[in-house]
């Protein structure tokens, strides 16, 4: 593979972008080497600036779900940007997608638009601190829900752990309200709460973790969480950023059977534009501004070019019953085959998945929290990541993220995708 034009484009970006990147993990910093730039992409195919074609398992970090470009939904974004883009006013695009995904995801009646995924699970935290009148939040160590200041906190040394600022910038002052417990370990949980009775608004997680790799919650812990919000008068807040409208038409609720009291979506919700959300009860959602005393905004919120692609990929996965079916079965095509050759090889590895969320770890334990997700953060990932690339496998550049398949991708792909494991295995021994 040649990187020439990448490696001379992201020499300029560096002059006007920090990093050369608007998105800090795109800059290849946990692999280390040059990031590729993409010229286009099309179904499970990127091409890079240098010509070079890859399979492609990032999908924009989830929302191509159904592949790059897909026809209908170019379409409609074509078609409504001849109509104009952003009004600032309501428009009945808003209606539509609003209704269908109030038809798609359990327990929600309402849903605000915003436009990051970020936006909406912030908001969802202070809609959750107005709605119950405390402040402390409950967090997870390992979990990601965008960069506002309320999730950039680390476990603090203190027993109960207090969270303290893991960016400068973040605030000892916003870092004392957010707590941190251990991923599927309940008791982590239980202990905050007693240590701070009545003062804990929400608890947030991602009900499947992607940011630490993929993490599946083990049995019994959504559940789990759910009565600890019931007994001591919490919300439970599931960002579903990632697994909404990915693991299950409606996300993880559905498929775990655990119903969360604010939901946050991003990523598919927009169809490939920058669209989150957040959504819960008419009881909560009443509390949001204009009708309620919770401030909340955005001037590009709801605008209808990101309305019409969001629109047009839901419609798409709500009338294809068997979408899920598929990916899931090419997601355990490709786990099952990944897993027996690096097993034949002797390479110390595990796998995680849920749906066609994916993830690989060069440790022979288990990774169920992000302390066994720093353990298996080692010097063959780097390895293993810039080999694949190098074969035409483009997947996340580090590996404390997860893999995303489109229903693009087909068996020869990920057969080729196999093939290309094996060919590099003797390296990660
Ligand atoms: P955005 O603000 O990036 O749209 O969404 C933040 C967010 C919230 N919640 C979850 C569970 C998320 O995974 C994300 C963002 N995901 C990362 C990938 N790990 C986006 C990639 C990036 O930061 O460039």
């Amino acid at each position: 593979m040649i990187y020439q034009r990448s490696s001379a484009l992201f020499k300029e970006a560096q002059k006007h972008i920090p990093g050369g990147v608007n998105s800090p993990v795109r800059a290849f910093k946990a692999v280390g080497g040059t990031p590729i730039f993409i010229k286009e992409a099309k179904g499970a195919y990127l091409i890079d600036e240098d010509g070079n074609k890859y399979i492609e398992y990032i999908n924009s970090w989830g929302p191509m779900i159904l592949g790059h470009s897909y026809p209908a939904v170019v379409n409609a974004i074509i078609k409504k940007a001849q109509k104009g883009t952003s009004f600032g006013a309501p428009t009945e695009i808003e209606n539509n997608i609003a209704k269908l995904v109030v038809k798609m995801v359990p327990n929600i009646d309402q849903i605000r638009f915003v436009n990051s995924g970020t936006e909406a699970c912030m908001s969802a935290i202070r809609l959750a601190r107005g709605y119950t009148k405390k402040e402390k939040i409950i967090k997870f160590s390992g979990c990601y829900h965008g960069h506002s200041d309320s999730f950039l906190i680390q476990a603090g040394s203190g027993s109960i752990t207090y969270g303290e600022p893991n960016s400068p910038g973040v605030t000892h002052g916003t870092a004392k309200d957010t707590l941190i417990a251990q991923y599927n370990n309940l008791k982590s949980v239980e202990n905050i709460i007693l240590s701070n009775k009545n003062e804990i608004s929400a608890i947030i997680l991602e009900p499947i973790a992607g940011n630490m790799g993929c993490i599946p919650p083990v049995d019994g812990f959504l559940k789990g969480l759910r009565k600890l919000c019931d007994k001591h008068n919490i919300l439970l807040i599931f960002d579903e950023v990632m697994t909404g409208f990915r693991v299950a038409k409606g996300g993880a609720q559905e498929l775990y059977g655990v119903s969360a009291d604010i939901v946050c979506f991003g990523k598919i919700i927009g169809g490939g534009l920058p669209v989150g959300a957040f959504a819960s009860t008419n009881k909560i959602m009443s509390y949001l501004s204009p009708n309620g005393p919770v401030y909340q905004a955005g001037t590009l919120s709801g605008n209808p070019l990101a309305m019409a692609a969001g629109f047009s990929m839901l419609n798409i996965i709500d009338n294809d019953p068997e979408l899920y079916q598929r990916l899931n079965k090419k997601a355990d095509y490709l786990d099952v085959g990944i897993s027996e050759i690096l097993k034949r090889k002797g390479v110390k590895f595990s796998t995680n998945r849920v749906g066609s969320m994916f993830s690989i770890h060069f440790t022979e334990h288990n990774v169920t929290d992000f302390d066994s997700a720093k353990k298996a953060d080692n010097s063959f990932f780097p390895i293993f990541f810039h080999q694949m690339l190098k074969n035409g496998i483009y997947i996340a550049p580090s590996s404390y993220e997860s893999w995303f398949l489109s229903d693009a991708l087909t068996f020869k792909d990920l057969d080729k995708t196999i093939a290309v494991v094996e060919k590099i295995s003797s390296k990660l021994l």
